[in-house]
């Protein structure tokens, strides 16, 4: 096989673009998607400084290196979630990851600055572990991102996380999910901008990347992953990609291109009428006397028991 720009051994195929390419031009392609989905979607302008949240998974490593090799001004955050061994490891691959190219990582840890960890969150709560998981991680995000004054806050979801997404989104008929998943959330009174610059390239393309780019980054599953609906949806688009390749790109950018402007309102309506958490200040649906806490504080609240509810 022959790469497709300049005609050398190829050593990544790329069937989606019916396509591959020596390792140079791969590298070249995966910068050229970001690069793409950055301006398509008005990501990031010039001189804005990016927060990218990083897991140490191959995902979020690999953004902060593209987005360095694109030129921007990007910073690392890591959450610790408390997530045990797989906790101490991710936190490893990130630190070591900033470290070596003396990159800046602003650390959160879940239990020492909130008083609980993922899995205590979810027992406490009766919640599914990803669940507890998302909405901390979410909170944790937006508040580091607009303490510390970044301009955007960048995630790793690439295209089959975000076509999964799409795919439990839609058996569900979830309006205003729907009307939320874009590759951009404009910023707003309390929320910072999350973009999302990943979202045309592949999981696989993301190992290669890395494996390329000499990046080192967790490859164990987190251990509370087992049974996701998310994983699910995953398997099923694989089957569906392995018969007919860019099947989840199609699935996805036609729905941002002819979907998602059907339910974006249904999004609107919901970011209507927030008043801040009584306790950290974030915007959450109000109680119409001033007193609601997030969804964060009360997971905390019941997770430490600490006050209400
Ligand atoms: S870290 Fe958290 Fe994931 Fe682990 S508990 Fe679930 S959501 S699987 S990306
Ligand atoms: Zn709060």
């Amino acid at each position: 096989m022959k790469c497709r720009r300049c005609r050398d051994r190829a050593v990544v195929d790329v069937r989606r673009h019916n396509a591959a390419f020596c390792g140079p031009c791969f590298l070249h392609h995966c910068r050229e998607q970001v690069r793409r989905a950055i301006d398509d979607f008005d990501m990031i302008r010039p001189g804005e400084r990016v927060l990218v949240a990083v897991s140490g998974g191959k995902d979020s490593l690999g953004l902060w290196d593209l987005l360095r090799e694109l030129g921007h001004d990007a910073d690392g955050l890591y959450v610790g979630l408390g997530i045990g061994a797989y906790s101490d490891e991710s936190g490893r691959y990130a630190r070591e990851f900033a470290h070596a190219r003396g990159l800046k990582l602003v650390e959160v840890d879940l239990e020492a600055d909130h008083g609980f960890s993922v899995p205590d969150g979810a027992r406490a709560a009766r919640r599914a572990p990803c669940s507890a998981c998302g909405l901390s991680k979410r909170h944790v995000f937006n508040e580091t991102a607009i303490a510390h004054g970044y301009d955007v806050l960048a995630t790793g979801h690439n295209l089959d996380d975000e076509a999964a997404v799409l795919f439990g989104n839609v058996l569900r008929w979830e309006t205003g999910y729907l009307g939320r998943q874009h590759p951009v959330l404009p910023a707003a009174p309390g929320f910072a901008r999350k973009v999302k610059p990943l979202v045309r390239l592949g999981e696989r393309e993301l190992a290669a990347y890395c494996v390329l780019r000499g990046i080192d980054y967790i490859v164990e599953e987190c251990p509370m992953a087992h049974g996701n609906r998310h994983l699910g949806y995953k398997e099923a688009l694989n089957a569906i990609e392995e018969r007919s390749p860019g099947t989840k790109a199609s699935f996805l950018f036609g729905f941002l291109e002819r979907g998602h402007p059907r339910f974006a309102a249904d999004a609107r309506d919901e970011r209507e009428g927030l008043e801040p958490c009584l306790r950290c200040g974030a915007p959450t649906p109000g109680d119409g006397r001033g007193e609601a806490l997030c969804a964060f504080c009360r997971l905390q609240a019941r997770a430490t028991g600490s006050g209400r509810p």
